[in-house]
């Protein structure tokens, strides 16, 4: 199985974490939707990351998707998903909110990367920042309300996707999201950048 694409995509770098933590075996490759963009086409013609090819060739895509195969993979073995109805429906909204982070970092990103200065729309990337706001004082409070386990043994897919998203952010947009407002989200992230899991799977 090869997980095909950079680790300073957020949704590459959970999905490397979980792997590990799933005690699933895969090989990393990575290749860039930008810069090895052709490379990329030959394996996935849509050239989205991450891109899992399956030991039999099949492609998926889609990080949430992916994650679902690699659960159905490691069941009944280990699984980073609460079977408990209560704590699962927990466990997908700090996710849901982890990814809405990544999503908003990521346009914003590619807003001021990729399209030329004056092009540039402040409007929308005000609408976006509002919303990246949104999500990560939402994470807070909900960390304030009930901490995450932060160990090997016992991390989620929610510690995954809050802490990959919390770093993602920081590292491509510094001082854009406040660290003195989000100390729980801050002191949650170091600890879990420690673990071996994460160590083994760089951000750049
Ligand atoms: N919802 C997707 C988002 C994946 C995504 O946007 N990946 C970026 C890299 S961070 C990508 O493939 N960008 C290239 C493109 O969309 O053309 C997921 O969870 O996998």
């Amino acid at each position: 199985m090869q997980l095909i694409g950079m680790l300073d995509s957020p949704y590459v770098r959970r999905v490397a974490i979980s792997l590990q933590l799933l005690g699933i075996p895969f090989e990393h490759r990575s290749v860039s939707v930008f810069s090895t963009f052709e490379q990329f086409r030959q394996i996935n013609p849509v050239v989205k990351a991450p891109s899992l090819v399956c030991d039999d060739g099949e492609v998926l895509m889609e990080s949430s998707l992916i994650l679902d195969y690699a659960e159905a993979l490691a069941a009944p073995r280990k699984s980073l998903m609460p079977a408990a109805i209560g704590e699962r429906q927990h466990v997908l909204r700090l996710i849901g909110l982890s990814l809405a982070a990544c999503e908003k970092s990521v346009q914003i990103v590619y807003e001021r990367n990729l399209r030329p200065a004056e092009k540039q729309h402040e409007p929308w990337v005000d609408r976006v920042q509002g919303q990246l706001f949104a999500a990560y004082q939402a994470l807070e409070q909900e960390l304030r309300s009930k901490p995450l386990a932060v160990d090997s043994n016992s991390i989620n897919q929610a510690g995954v996707s809050v802490a990959v998203a919390w770093q993602f952010t920081q590292m491509m947009l510094p001082g854009v999201v406040k660290i003195a407002d989000h100390p729980l989200l801050q002191a949650f992230s170091e600890q879990a950048e420690q673990l071996a899991e994460f160590v083994a799977a760089p951000p750049v």
